[in-house]
């Protein structure tokens, strides 16, 4: 704890917040700590200047809160390093974002802008903001870093559209983790998005287009706010076309920026403009290389500021032609980048690598971009319209696409392929023959797509993370069959009143993680992994009172509640949901899962407070058998006794373990004590360096040798068959090898992310100092001072309970001067 805090101490970050838990739980959850320890570690902390803030956590009552503001009264909060980052670019979503010397290009997503996504625009105008926040998320999960927002259309309220939108992603957090761009010609909108994001955002853009007047007012202003800024190469005169005064106008805004406004250049990036080429008019044919040319001179020329782009202008001339597109941006960046050009507004995920492109097709676009052959864009409108029909080829060696529509979705469904599912979901849908409302569609070719998934994991055949790019196919499919439902039903309603939905589900689910806890991982596998087979789960998320549960699973006539939970205090609430149940009479059965909670907890403490079933559900595979025998009309009352029993069991154990728990007189824990003759023993060698070694940037590389990858295997549900438990023979397990392999070379990419992008810094601190036992204390001596100094002393009691458990207690004194 200590050397992690003295690590964390040294880090830039503005405020360090250290609020604990009072000790670590025991095993019902409770904690130990009294106010006076918590305050004095706490306090400990806060004279060595470590901290800023510093409350209580789990099991920390009034008490200690009393107790540490006591303690630290006299302190001084901590004051942050200088320099440690300062030739970076700092940004940050829910998390940092370092932008230095060794940062890989960065990707700004440009999807979620109602100019420059035809799909972004109908959602927005349409009012369904969470569908579009979608379209956040599939950005970043393509590989977007920072996500640029624009909502500039005539008929949308701007600066409402922007708060909306940034307010539904600060909800989101696989969202949230990036930093936003916030994009928009209207300062009101930019303002409106720089007031309700969190985190460090970049404002796109500010320029001199207004003069110099308006442009420091509004970079003063972006000062304030602490954004990073995107100047665009504009001026009094217009738009700058040519290298020359795109480099002119740039460093005329640097000036300004840097000596009047007082900007860190770090957070200034400048876009010297992106324009389309290929429109056939010939002065546009220089405006690549204009570009790439200014891209080099800005960064020669003004230090610290960085080069971006929105690279998708290059090609508006091939619109719709998409490979041509690709193939243009991919062969762009790949010589952009080596002059410069540190960031890009892109189509994440759908750039191409330049040795990828194909051979003709670079020459073709490398031709056009250098401006190298006049009928460039003829020959590329020719190569687009001639591989029309090579494109078609491509698709056409997939051959499952020749099968039935049913065939394609299972097969979709199956290999966790998304690309065709909505097409093939309309087809589908289309057939009314067959099909005659859309809900068909999902009771028929979906379910039983999801069916074989479901027997596949249940055989071992596929496997969680498969399982997981399956559900989200079928979630696809189901997303967009919805509208229609939805109008179908309108429809029904509106002709007679009866709106009885026949249900396709084998029952329904209420999952929730319970109040005061915010994990989630676990549940979502389980909802996964059940709605593969066939139940319908209402997942009500994280922090989820009691009354809302009850509430839910009463209207919603849930069969099943699932309660999950990581932290200890989980544990009461789950104790409380049940108590709340018994007393309103309910019979749903109730499942209990999440890290912290466990058979014996169940058995002792929450299943005794509910007359109807309540399971311990150990993973996520485990889930679907539970909830099928607890719904099977024909044996769900043997397993109901069945479980009873066992739980009745557990509990004896536990109590009889209880009594059975013998303890050691202290005289008896001493003497069973190692003690040493140091006369007798051969005096061991000295380490060679006495003090504190302290490990600054340590090489990450040297330490992925000593990742414990069991865990990793664990969380994926991948375990291999005795002996193949281990990293690496899972690798040569007959049934989980082959995934096991696949997610652990994903890993590999991720690390190999993660140590480039330098993501991760290693630190880390040893210690040897001259020691001794006396009595129950260890004596530690200074090793620097003659004749020998206590330094600190530690009270280590022995351990008195033969079943092990035994309490250390630590107790540092302060260095004596
Ligand atoms: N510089 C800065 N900001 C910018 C730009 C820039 N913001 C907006 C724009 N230019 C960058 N963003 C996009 C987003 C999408 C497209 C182009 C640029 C695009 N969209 C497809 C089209 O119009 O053909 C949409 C296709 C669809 O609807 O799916 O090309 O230069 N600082």
């Amino acid at each position: 704890m200590r050397p992690f805090i003295e690590a964390i101490g040294k880090s830039t970050t503005s405020l360090i917040i250290c609020y604990p838990n009072a000790g670590l739980p025991n095993t019902f959850g409770g904690y130990d700590e009294t106010p006076e320890l918590t305050a004095s570690h706490l306090k400990e902390f806060a004279l060595d200047g470590l901290v800023n803030i510093v409350g209580g956590c789990c099991g920390t009552t009034p008490e200690h809160i009393r107790a540490i503001a006591e303690g630290v009264k006299v302190c001084q909060p901590r004051v942050p390093p200088t320099g440690v980052f300062q030739d970076y670019m700092l940004l940050s979503g829910l998390e940092p974002f370092r932008i230095g010397p060794y940062t890989n290009f960065v990707n700004i997503g440009e999807r979620c802008n109602v100019a420059g996504s035809r799909k972004f625009a109908k959602l927005i105008m349409a009012e369904n903001y969470e569908e579009a926040l979608s379209i956040a998320k599939t950005q970043v999960e393509m590989g977007a870093q920072v996500l640029d927002i624009n909502m500039d259309e005539g008929m949308l309220e701007g600066p409402s559209a922007m708060t909306r939108f940034c307010n539904l992603i600060a909800s989101e957090p696989d969202i949230a983790r990036v930093p936003l761009c916030i994009d928009s010609s209207n300062f009101a909108v930019i303002e409106a998005g720089l007031k309700c994001c969190q985190g460090k955002c970049i404002v796109n853009s500010i320029s001199l287009k207004e003069g110099e007047e308006e442009f420091l007012q509004r970079a003063n202003l972006v000062r304030r706010y602490g954004a990073a800024v995107v100047v665009m190469a504009f001026d009094e005169e217009g738009q700058a076309t040519d290298t020359e005064r795109k480099v002119q106008v740039c460093t005329r805004a640097y000036h300004l920026l840097i000596n009047k406004v007082g900007f860190n250049p770090n957070d200034i990036i400048f876009d010297p403009n992106i324009l389309t080429i290929g429109t056939g008019m010939e002065e546009h044919n220089q405006y690549a290389i204009n570009f790439i040319k200014a891209t080099r001179l800005i960064k020669m020329t003004l230090p610290g500021a960085r080069v971006s782009g929105g690279l998708s202008n290059l090609s508006f001339s091939f619109r719709g032609m998409e490979v041509i597109r690709e193939a243009m941006h991919g062969a762009f960046l790949y010589h952009a980048i080596k002059d410069g050009m540190d960031m890009g507004i892109v189509n994440a995920g759908n750039l191409p690598v330049y040795d990828d492109i194909d051979k003709d097709l670079l020459q073709l676009c490398e031709n056009l971009i250098w401006n190298r052959d006049p009928e460039a864009t003829e020959k590329l409108l020719l190569y687009a319209q001639t591989n029309a029909k090579g494109a078609k080829k491509v698709i056409q060696t997939d051959e499952w696409r020749e099968g039935s529509v049913e065939h394609r979705l299972e097969y979709a469904l199956i290999k966790g392929i998304e690309k065709y599912v909505v097409e093939d979901t309309e087809e589908a849908r289309a057939q009314s023959d067959r099909y005659p409302r859309p809900l068909h569609v999902i009771e028929g070719p979906l379910m039983n797509g999801m069916k074989v998934v479901g027997d596949l994991f249940g055989a071992g055949k596929m496997f969680l993370p498969q399982v997981i790019k399956s559900a989200r196919v079928m979630k696809k499919a189901v997303g967009y069959l919805i509208p229609f439902m939805e109008k179908e039903r309108a429809e029904m309603m509106a002709a007679s009143g009866s709106t009885e939905e026949l249900d396709p589900y084998q029952g329904t689910i209420v999952l929730a993680t319970v109040k005061g806890d915010v994990h989630d991982i676990g549940k979502n596998i389980v909802g996964v992994v059940l709605g593969c087979n066939n139940f319908r789960v209402i997942d009500l998320g994280v922090m989820t009172p009691c009354d809302r549960i009850l509430k839910e699973a009463v209207e919603r006539k849930a069969d099943i509640i699932g309660l999950s939970g990581l932290i200890t205090p989980s544990l009461d609430e789950m104790i409380y949901v049940a108590k709340e149940m018994e007393r309103l009479g309910m019979k749903t059965p109730l499942l209990i899962g999440g890290a912290t909670t466990s058979k014996t907890h169940t058995a002792v403490k929450i299943a005794p407070r509910y007359s109807a079933p309540v399971v311990h559900v150990l993973d996520a595979s485990r889930s679907v058998v539970v909830c099928s025998q607890l719904l099977d009309e024909d044996g769900k009352e043997e397993y109901f006794e069945e479980v009873t029993e066992e739980y009745e069991d557990i509990r004896q154990d536990h109590y009889d373990s209880l009594k059975n728990r013998r303890f050691l007189t202290l005289c008896q824990a001493r003497e069973k004590g190692l003690h040493l003759d140091w006369h007798a023993v051969r005096r061991p060698a000295c380490p060679q360096v006495i003090g504190t070694h302290v490990f600054e940037e340590y090489d990450l590389g040297r330490l992925l040798a000593y990742i414990d990858w069991k865990p990793f295997f664990d969380v994926w549900q991948l375990r291999g068959k005795y002996p193949n438990r281990g990293y690496p023979k899972i690798f040569k397990d007959k049934t989980v090898g082959e995934e096991a392999r696949r997610v652990f070379d994903d890993a590999q990419k991720l690390l190999t992310r993660l140590l480039d992008g330098k993501r991760l810094q290693a630190r880390g601190l040893v210690g040897f100092w001259p020691a001794q036992s006396v009595g129950d204390d260890i004596h530690v001596y200074a090793h620097d001072v003659v004749p020998a100094q206590l330094a600190t002393r530690g009270h280590v009691p022995r351990v008195t309970s033969a079943g092990g458990e035994g309490l250390l207690e630590y107790r540092p004194l302060p260095v004596p001067v």
